[in-house]
């Protein structure tokens, strides 16, 4: 198992569940000392992101870019893959696509977390999985183009109305034509919606692809309630290789944040641990 720490250059997300947000040179570099194999990031859009600066980082302090999330679609354009319209469901695939193709430059997966919307009054159920499932079946081919897998990120039910559970994430990916997705469990959203979030890592088994690493309020692992020990003890069983990414909030501060979920990756990932 990978760590990575989150990285927001979308300034009104600061209050969000994100680590570090005063730019990529202060982010790898806070990632780097504190020993993180990769950065989350959570760009603006593509076209706004340097990927060049990015690589020089990378090569900089030898971290990886572990992800790269597409949610500011929604969070500036309110983009969706559920839109009613088709040509805002168009454009919601075209800006999260980009991102694809910008996370392949490095490697990484991009994730469909908030871009995937909801099942918005006068729709029905089946139509809104239908768009959802066309949209992230044209992404994940796109993705498999650049050899990486596409992240479904099923909410907790105050964010969406469409998949709260691995159970549900599971029968939204049958209805795929692709089997390049695959599935980002946010121990955040589990804790509220899975009676067993050990059983619901297990049942997703190698659909796993990543896991946000955070405590039952969001904060830093072991600044909450969550029992990390047979969680940990579950994705080693299903020797989940992937990363461990801290989408939390920055409480105290960023520094705190980081340092105290380094120490926990560290303690439940140590050899004999669990
Ligand atoms: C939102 O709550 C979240 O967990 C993000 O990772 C989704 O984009
Ligand atoms: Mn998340």
């Amino acid at each position: 198992m990978k760590s990575a720490v989150t990285l927001t250059l979308v300034p009104e997300t600061r209050q969000g569940p994100f680590v570090f947000s005063s730019g990529l040179a202060d982010g790898f570099s806070a990632a780097a000392k504190l020993g993180f194999g990769g950065v989350e990031i959570f760009p603006a859009s593509a076209a706004e992101t340097e990927a060049g600066a990015i690589e020089e980082l990378v090569a900089t302090h030898g971290v990886r870019v572990a992800a790269f999330g597409t949610g500011a679609g929604w969070v500036r354009h309110r983009l969706r893959l559920t839109d009613p319209d088709p040509i805002g469901r168009r454009r919601a695939i075209d800006f999260a696509a980009q991102i694809v193709a910008l996370a392949g430059r490095f490697g990484a997966p991009a994730i469909i977390g908030s871009m995937q919307g909801r099942v918005e009054e006068g729709v029905e159920r089946e139509r809104a999985l239908e768009w959802l499932a066309e949209g992230l079946d044209e992404l994940a081919t796109r993705a498999e183009l650049h050899g990486v897998p596409l992240l479904y990120e099923f909410l907790n039910r105050y964010e969406t109305n469409l998949c709260n559970t691995t159970a549900d994430a599971l029968a939204l990916c049958q209805r795929l034509r692709s089997d390049n997705v695959r599935l980002l469990c946010d121990l955040f959203h589990m804790n509220i919606e899975e009676p067993d979030i050990a059983a619901a890592l297990r049942a997703a088994g190698s659909r796993l692809g990543h896991v946000h690493f955070a405590d039952s309020n969001r904060r830093a692992a072991g600044l909450g309630h969550t029992d990390f020990a047979p969680v940990v003890t579950a994705l080693r069983d299903l020797r989940y290789s992937g990363y461990l990414s801290a989408e939390v909030l920055a409480w105290p501060d960023p520094e705190t944040a980081a340092r105290q979920t380094m120490a926990s990756f560290r303690r439940l990932t140590a050899p004999g641990a669990g």
